[in-house]
């Protein structure tokens, strides 16, 4: 080790917070968000000790005993080591690479794509040829995500979003008149000059139209097959969520589940092409909600993703559970365990949120303009 003129050495915690962080990170990247909190978790416990952690009698302090069994392992091999196998073993750059690339294909998440790639197949291309020769299959959805990557892959200008924005609006407005509202979300009400896909979300104008209009899946069926019916919806894809999956694209019912949960939200998930030459595959995903989700709804969808799982923690710490639907009060307590139980109370009335400046305001934070949403 080299040392340097007056600067002391440096301290055991800082080069363990800069591990976990690291694994933080990893799984972050790889969207496993249960060990990327479990590790940011431990990172923090570790940033706020007030003693250096130099020998393994410190893990038997009470403000380490409470880690988790394997992160003490971690500890206990760092302090015999001078390293973390874990940490020194992540995944190359290769495969965080082909697991991206992978998961690129709609339909495709991490589960998938660490199969695939176990089995040996690292790229779009190694995929075609595994389908082609029969020994790869896929699901619809992937199907229609391998066939459309490419086009999948290009970012759609914001005014090519407009435009597609203009023709459901006017599907919406032939259908039914003025008494739905629809509001551009994701990156796009974000302000950003491209978007990955577009995000449309209705709701009634007010509750007496929700009455008239019937359920949002109904709704949902009718816009998406006025827009099958004039060949600008070209593709439905099933979506992840299995409650996201049979009801819209060919009208069906709600799946059991979605019965069970306490909102009538509707979600679309498809391909859609403007008519005319040239004009590339886009996605699009569709979403109906209840008059009164409808402030939360939109904060959802909005984004940006970090945003949300910012202000849902900001919310979680001051004893509430924020979603796409409402906020409930919530209490988290710990076991003797590691686990952590959350009780989940009623929602906070419905008519105190007319809008998103609302939820804002209940959780005691200042306002961002959407466009002020990408942290
Ligand atoms: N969303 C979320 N958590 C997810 C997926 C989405 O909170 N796991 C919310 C936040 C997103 C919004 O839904 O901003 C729309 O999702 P998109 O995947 O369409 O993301 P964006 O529109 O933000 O970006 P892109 O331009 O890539 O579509
Ligand atoms: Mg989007
Ligand atoms: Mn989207």
């Amino acid at each position: 080790e080299k040392s340097t003129t007056g600067s002391p050495p440096k301290p055991r915690n800082a080069e363990l917070v800069a591990m976990f962080s690291r694994l933080q990170q990893h799984y972050e990247s790889l969207g496993d968000g249960w060990r990327e909190r479990s590790y940011r978790l431990t990172a923090s416990v570790l940033r706020s000790l007030s003693f250096e952690v130099e020998s393994e009698t410190d893990l038997d302090r009470p403000e380490l005993k409470r880690l988790g069994r394997k992160t003490r392992d971690k500890l206990k091999e760092f302090l015999q080591t001078g390293s973390i196998g874990r940490v020194e073993g992540l995944q190359t750059d290769e495969v965080a690479k082909a697991l991206g690339e992978l998961q690129g294909i709609w339909g495709v998440g991490l589960t998938t794509a660490r199969r695939w790639l176990g089995s040996g197949c690292r790229t779009i291309a190694d995929v075609r040829q595994r389908v082609q020769d029969g020994s790869l299959r896929l699901t619809a959805d992937q199907t229609i995500g391998l066939h459309f990557f490419e086009e999948f892959s290009q970012r759609i200008p914001r005014t090519e979003v407009e435009e597609i924005v203009a023709v459901v609006r006017a599907s919406v407005s032939q259908r039914f008149g003025g008494q739905l509202r629809m509001e551009a979300c994701g990156s796009f009400r974000r302000g950003k000059t491209s978007c990955g896909d577009v995000d449309l979300l209705l709701c009634a104008r007010n509750a007496r139209d929700e009455l008239s209009l019937g359920s949002m899946h109904d709704i949902l069926a009718g816009l998406v097959a006025d827009l099958r019916g004039q060949s600008f919806i070209t593709h439905d894809l099933k979506g992840g969520n299995p409650n996201h999956g049979r009801q819209t694209g060919n009208g069906q019912d709600a799946t059991e589940g979605e019965e069970l949960r306490s909102s009538s939200a509707a979600t679309y998930f498809g391909v859609c092409r403007l008519p005319r030459a040239g004009s590339l595959h886009r996605r699009i995903d569709i979403k109906v909600y209840p008059v009164l989700e409808f402030p939360f709804a939109l904060l959802s969808f909005t984004g940006s993703g970090p945003f949300n799982r910012s202000m849902r923690l900001f919310a979680r710490r001051a004893g509430f559970s924020l979603s796409d639907h409402s906020i409930c009060r919530a209490t988290h307590a710990r076991g003797a365990g590691r686990g952590e139980r959350i009780w989940t109370g009623p929602p906070i009335a419905a008519a105190r949120f007319a809008s998103e400046g609302d939820i804002f305001d209940f959780l005691g934070l200042a306002y961002r303009e959407p466009w002020q949403r990408e942290v």
